[in-house]
């Protein structure tokens, strides 16, 4: 008997439990009625009278031993119950941060928007192309400054392959292999070789827009751009056309609009004249469209081209290019 209850006495300090049913377990077996420790006790009648102090002690020391134990258990217990109850797994998430669309994005599609209401389609294409696609193909004069290196990027080694300086590139290919009526937007970033500072950068968006079909005027392109500058930037948007020079086209345009900040009345932002430009137009010079197959005794077509960083700071304002390729999230948070 004695040796039983010193091996009790050690099994019951290194028991465990982690829960209120292991818990239970152990009293029941341990210390309900039937238990071993009330087994003892029923068996401590039968021992000599001159064993019954020395055992009745130890006895007494593993029954106190096992009430400590069953306390400390619970305590235990009880304690991981209150850690584990703060973790509310059923807590709402915190909620996600979500991102935003880039500025040139929301321009980009409100332009594309605005021209496929009057049934332009997008084109894609590659940003490294031949020269033929990007100039040749384009009435672009072999010794045409844009030809140069220091305006174009060129793949190292192969001076006929290079990165579009303009998406024109893209019409070409819609030229060479659609016929006419063509009416398609082309969207996409182009690089130039500058260096880069708050008012240029080695490459930008444009969104250029070409249409051919037979007895296409200027007129339709001048409504058509009076169109797009009023959705764009406002129904009492006035716009005016100025005499330039491109190699695709002729006869050839700028167009200025009514400055959207003053009205027209002169600030800083359009250098007191009332107008910015925002694009260059013209009708299609009749050796592009030979050059890409299109007979230009049948067809005529207007084409249109404007860089998305300069909408973009007509409609908010920024100061400096740089920060459209930046990704500061302080900027970008801004176009909400
Ligand atoms: C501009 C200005 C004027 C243009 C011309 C063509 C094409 F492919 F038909 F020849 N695409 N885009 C064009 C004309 C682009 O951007 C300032």
């Amino acid at each position: 008997m004695k040796e039983k209850i010193e091996e009790l006495i050690k099994t019951i300090q290194s028991l465990d439990a982690n829960s209120a049913e292991e818990l239970e377990n152990i009293r029941l077996k341990y210390l309900s009625k039937k238990g071993e420790i009330s087994m003892l006790f029923n068996q401590f009648r039968e021992v000599p009278n001159d064993q019954k102090r020395e055992i009745g002690q130890r006895l007494n020391v593993l029954r106190d031993i096992a009430q400590a134990r069953m306390t400390e258990l619970k305590d235990k217990i009880e304690l991981s119950q209150q850690e584990s109850n703060r973790l509310d797994l059923t807590r709402t998430a915190e909620p996600i941060a979500l991102g935003t669309r880039h500025p040139l994005s929301l321009v980009r599609e409100e332009i594309i928007d605005i021209f496929s209401r009057i049934g332009f389609t997008v084109a894609e294409g590659p940003e490294i192309e031949d020269d033929w696609h990007v100039f040749g193909a384009l009435n672009f004069p072999p010794e045409h400054p844009a030809r140069d290196m220091q305006d174009t990027f060129f793949i190292e080694k192969n001076p006929d392959i290079l990165l579009r300086t303009h998406t024109s590139s893209v019409q070409t290919h819609v030229m060479t292999t659609q016929k006419p009526p063509i009416r398609v937007l082309c969207p996409g970033r182009v690089y130039r070789n500058e260096a880069i500072s708050a008012r240029a950068h080695c490459f930008f968006h444009q969104v250029e827009g070409l249409y051919i079909d037979k007895n296409v005027s200027f007129a339709d392109l001048k409504q058509a751009l009076l169109y797009f500058a009023r959705e764009m930037f406002g129904e009492d948007t006035q716009i005016r056309l100025r005499p330039s020079y491109f190699p695709f086209t002729e006869p050839s345009a700028e167009m200025d609009i009514s400055c959207n900040i003053c009205g027209g009345k002169g600030c800083a932002f359009c250098k007191q004249t009332g107008w910015v430009e925002i694009l260059g137009c013209g009708m299609v010079d009749p050796n592009v469209l030979e050059a890409c197959g299109i007979d230009s005794k049948v067809y005529s077509g207007y084409a249109f081209g404007m860089g998305v960083e300069r909408i973009t700071n007509l409609k908010y304002q920024v100061k400096d290019l740089r920060l459209f390729s930046e990704n500061d999230i302080r900027f970008l948070d801004q176009f909400k």
